[in-house]
């Protein structure tokens, strides 16, 4: 390794991602939230997916440099946007690592897509990276990066970080590609993980399957080479989002659906329409917490922002109907000449305007039937004020749930509970409110997204040691 490497001089990040920032409305999702501070602070290169397809894709990619940050920008070719995005990214890859195997698509298995952009976006690294550079490789779209990398001789140290959870080796094995993917993996020197979990899955697959063999805490020596599996739970920027908090644009969100509201408590949800966030399970909550709890008709709203995503694929297109059925008819059964029980909002909104939305609401649900981290939860946190702090309701099967245990811990498939724990947190006393926020901010604050990058990058880069998980 290059020596030069130190804190007061730290490495340039090149950092690869299917979604890049660069487009304003590719913002929403938790990885392009999380990267873009880290890549800022370190003028960083940002190699990802223009957006574009095209019937003849430019073999360089577009540069492009915006507010500190280059991006080098690759377009896909038609099949390849198929074949490698919608089909085997996120039909397969997707609903396999969140347990849904029921929803992998077997049929649409076509791995040479997939290959193929690998490779292209290797090469995209490899003509603007420096030897001396630490590529730092996001998520399930790009498992085979480092090998392709290695395959032309590239020396310098790759890291991965993957931001959905890895599952059980029984789970991973029903992949067609496992043996070639886990071998892939072993290229990385150093792979993030959410959870201890997560660590625990991928480290029993590669000894169980790959020859692996543990040494020291972290560290397994597989194929000749020793890969490092750290537990390393993504934060948020808490400090700033409590800042946009208080802002203007949030004050301006919160003064207008205080308006409609009138004095009723909120119920706030906050996610991308997808079916691993259990929407639909916790519409039929609401509409048990309104059945069995008559006091809070007319007196509680839900409102749950959802802007669609992947918008193409069958099972996003079958969820956006299930939920538009829900809503009409739980708002046909219970709503009232001046009340709306759910108000349910399929668009994205600024972070500004969602940090000002959490900030006046009663109750965060956050119940995803299976996530890798869900910064939704640390969000609603990081905007509370802890004179009068609301309460957040965590889904056990978060990534989240190992860190803020002090949250309102369900199980997102039992609506009956997730019903009695919504009556909990709505009339729960405000001494009890405070020492859980207090506790989950403590948390959220500390172990926040520089804390995060500097455990990922220990002992290399930016830290000399990992920093502790706060207990
Ligand atoms: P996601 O599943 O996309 O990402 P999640 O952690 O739930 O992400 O974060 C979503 C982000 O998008 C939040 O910052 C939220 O504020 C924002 N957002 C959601 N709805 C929005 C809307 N209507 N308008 C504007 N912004 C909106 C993946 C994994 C997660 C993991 C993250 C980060 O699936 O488990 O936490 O990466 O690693």
């Amino acid at each position: 390794r290059q020596t030069h490497n130190t804190p007061q001089n730290p490495v340039r990040l090149i950092a690869v991602s299917n979604r890049t920032a660069v487009d304003p409305n590719a913002r929403a999702g938790g990885l392009a939230v999380a990267l873009w501070d880290s890549l800022k602070s370190t003028n960083g290169l940002w190699v990802g997916w223009s957006g574009k397809v095209k019937d003849f894709p430019s073999l360089t990619p577009t540069k492009v440099t915006d507010d500190g940050v280059d991006f080098a920008l690759c377009d896909m070719s038609k099949p390849q946007y198929e074949g490698f995005y919608l089909n085997y990214a996120n039909s397969i890859l997707w609903p396999l690592f969140h347990n849904r195997l029921d929803l992998v698509n077997f049929d649409l298995h076509n791995f040479a897509p997939y290959q193929e952009t690998n490779r292209q976006f290797a090469k995209a690294v490899e003509d603007n990276a420096n030897s001396e550079d630490f590529i730092w490789v996001h998520d399930y779209h790009f498992f085979l990066i480092a090998h392709e990398l290695r395959k032309n001789g590239w020396t310098g140290e790759i890291g991965f970080f993957l931001h959905i959870p890895f599952p059980a080796p029984d789970v991973f094995r029903a992949l067609p590609e496992a043996a070639l993917m886990g071998r892939a993996l072993c290229d990385y020197d150093i792979i993030g993980l959410q959870t201890s979990t997560d660590v625990i899955n991928l480290k029993r697959y590669l000894v169980e399957d790959c020859g692996g063999k543990e040494v020291g805490e972290e560290d397994v020596l597989v194929f000749g080479r020793t890969v490092t599996l750290r537990h390393c739970p993504i934060g948020i920027d808490a400090k700033n989002f409590r800042k946009a908090a208080l802002g203007k644009p949030a004050k301006k969100a919160a003064k207008k659906l205080r308006r409609f509201l009138g004095g009723r408590k909120q119920i706030i949800g906050v996610d991308r329409m997808d079916y691993s966030k259990g929407l639909p399970q916790r519409f039929e909550a609401v509409s048990k917490l309104f059945d069995h709890f008559p006091e809070t008709r007319g007196v509680t709203s839900f409102m749950q922002i959802a802007p669609p995503s992947r918008s193409i694929v069958d099972e996003y297109v079958q969820l956006r109907e299930r939920l538009d059925g829900l809503c009409g008819r739980i708002n046909g059964d219970y709503g009232d000449l001046d009340w709306i029980p759910i108000r349910y909002l399929a668009r994205p909104y600024e972070r500004a305007e969602i940090a000002g939305l959490y900030a006046m609401s009663d109750v965060c649900l956050v119940t995803p039937l299976q996530d890798g981290m869900n910064l939704v939860a640390k969000e609603f946190i990081a905007a509370q004020d802890e004179s009068d702090p609301g309460v957040l309701i965590l889904s056990q099967f978060a990534g989240a749930a190992e860190q803020m245990k002090e949250a309102l811990i369900v199980n997102p498939y039992d609506t009956e509970a997730v019903a009695q724990t919504l009556h909990k947190a709505l009339n729960m006393p405000l001494e009890e409110r405070q020492a859980r926020w207090k506790a989950l901010h403590k948390t959220v604050d500390t172990q926040d997204i520089n804390w995060w990058r500097n455990r990922f990058f220990a002992p290399r880069g930016f830290t000399q040691s990992v920093p502790k998980i706060a207990t």
